[in-house]
């Protein structure tokens, strides 16, 4: 936390009055509208619709519904937690210290707690009977999922068996996979990330210094020529098996971020379903071969750009929080300390999927209820042509809703508005603001950096003090849309933006 001075918060009145947006539940299917946030451009059929959106066949839609990392409406519902059983990696990457978690579906810096496949399954029951979000189940590390492939499996498989309603999902830099595919396709896991930052060998020798296959070191080119083949190679025969693929590239920049986009035609073209192109995180502090030769991280523009330049025809994942191997609870939140070892119980839970399905159902509901509300508000905003998109960030303790006080946000998610919607385009982590009925005044400062380019931010409360300096910032901050569902609420403001602009325009006209 920042060291700055502090000073008093208090509550705070509106930026406007009006409340556009019912959230009772209402009964009835959404009215017409559905939108995907994954994929670009607008009026598509969509991941976060509660029906299956019209370009996904039935059976993937099932498979990515309910999946936090594979549909960005899924994540504001459904946890998925992450069980160290996988310590040991067969390769060197230079963003990677082996004392800590894996960069590649982790933030260094945390070791994690190395479990045992039982100490996984008591974990996993454990979680399950108290998180009733809990969907998803992955093997991310701390060192490569498939390295040993042995405990990875046999993990797998126990929970495979005690708690069957859990999807399976596991990460890997891909070296093994394709001597794997057969095994994770007999053992139902429907859902494999493969990191993939390079094609290109001349590339890779600048990423990885060495990979250990078939019981020999290699190195340089060698090395990534065997190391991509190997990737691919395991991209195609998960395609084979319907195994849905989601590809991890971590952007370097200068090192990669010119030759991602080549990346990502060659992924596309072997069937991925996903890319989630990451920012390298680089800190002398984490020890890696990157953080100690200062190289840098790319800036948020940065990664915005890259990400719309691949965007195109195939889904890009903007919501990673590039989670801890022992992560636990929804995505941008941390609960894997309420579960450490010494705090699970002594023997195995019993297993009752009633609680996951009676909160799935409630969910199908309130997606439908999200998906009407955002119609309806999108409906109501006049006919426009070549406005100006407005980045609008919410706070959001999860849910789909404005749930989240100004001064307790631990992270602000970033939307693009304009007439055809409102998309997902990333989330900017930020230090607390309110230290229990005082304001932080450099957090604030760091806010202000935080939100740099972003209008307006839609929270469930703010004070007086914060509000006015981050006004003064020019960032609008808006609570009038309190504990409403997040999509309709930023097409709502955007709507009166416009109409304000409109509003002056006219006047200076009549002037
Ligand atoms: Fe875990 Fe990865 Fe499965 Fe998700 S995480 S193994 S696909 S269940 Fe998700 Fe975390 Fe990003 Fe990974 S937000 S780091 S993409
Ligand atoms: Fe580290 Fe993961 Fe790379 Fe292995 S694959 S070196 S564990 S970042």
């Amino acid at each position: 936390m920042a060291d700055g001075s502090v000073k008093q918060c208090g509550g705070g009145a509106g930026c406007g009055t009006r409340k556009v947006i019912p959230i009772a539940a209402r009964s009835g299917a959404a009215d017409g509208f559905s939108g995907c946030s994954q994929k670009g451009g607008a009026g598509r059929a969509g991941c976060g619709s509660a029906a299956a959106p019209a370009d996904l066949p039935p059976q993937v839609w099932d498979k990515v519904k309910d999946h936090p990392c594979y549909s960005e409406q899924a994540h504001h519902h459904f946890a998925r937690m992450h069980v160290a059983v996988a310590p040991a990696c067969n390769i060197q990457c230079n963003y990677c210290n082996r004392k800590y978690d894996c960069a590649n579906e982790s933030r260094p810096g945390v070791v994690s707690e190395k479990l045992t496949p039982e100490q996984a399954l008591l974990k996993v029951l454990a979680v399950a009977a108290r998180v009733p979000q809990l969907s998803v189940v992955g093997i991310a590390g701390p060192g490569d999922a498939l390295a040993h492939p042995a405990r990875t499996f046999a993990t797998l498989r126990a929970i495979r068996e005690r708690a069957p309603d859990l999807r399976l999902c596991l990460s890997t830099n891909g070296l093994a996979l394709p001597d794997h595919v057969e095994e994770i396709h007999a053992l139902g896991v429907d859902h494999v990330t493969i990191t993939i930052n390079m094609t290109d060998p001349e590339v890779g020798e600048r990423i990885y210094p060495w990979i250990f296959f078939r019981n020999r070191r290699h190195t340089g080119r060698e090395a990534s020529r065997i190391l991509a083949e190997r990737q691919l190679e395991g991209l195609e025969r998960l395609r084979e098996k319907g195994i849905l693929a989601k590809i991890n590239s971590v952007m370097i920049p200068g090192v990669n971020d010119g030759h991602l986009a080549e990346v990502n035609r060659a992924v596309k073209a072997r069937g991925a379903f996903l890319h989630n192109i990451m920012p390298l995180i680089s800190d002398p502090a984490h020890g890696t071969h990157f953080g100690l030769s200062g190289q840098r991280g790319p800036t948020p523009a940065e990664l915005k750009a890259l990400q719309d330049r691949c965007e195109g025809d195939m889904r890009l994942m903007r919501h990673c929080r590039q989670c801890r191997a022992d992560a636990v609870g929804l995505l941008g939140e941390d609960r894997a300390a309420e579960f450490t070892t010494d705090k699970l119980p002594e023997l195995m839970p019993e297993y009752d999927p009633e609680a996951r399905r009676a909160y799935r159902d409630w969910v199908e509901k309130e997606r439908a209820d999200q998906d009407a509300a955002r119609g309806r508000e999108l409906r109501a905003l006049a006919p426009e042509s070549g406005a100006a998109p407005l980045l609008v960030a919410v706070a959001t303790r999860g849910g789909g809703r404005i749930n989240e006080h100004f001064g307790h946000a631990r992270e602000f998610q970033v939307y693009e508005v304009d007439g055809r919607g409102a998309r997902f385009v990333g989330h900017r982590r930020t230090d607390l603001y309110c230290q229990g009925g005082f304001g932080d005044d450099a957090a604030l400062d760091a806010m202000v950096r935080t939100l740099e380019g972003v209008s307006a931010v839609l929270v469930a409360k703010v004070g007086h003090c914060p509000r006015g300096e981050m006004q003064m910032a020019g960032i609008e901050v808006c609570e009038d849309y309190a504990f409403e569902y997040v999509e309709a609420s930023l097409i709502a403001y955007y709507g009166r933006r416009r109409a304000e602009a409109a509003g002056e325009r006219a006047r200076a006209g009549a002037a």
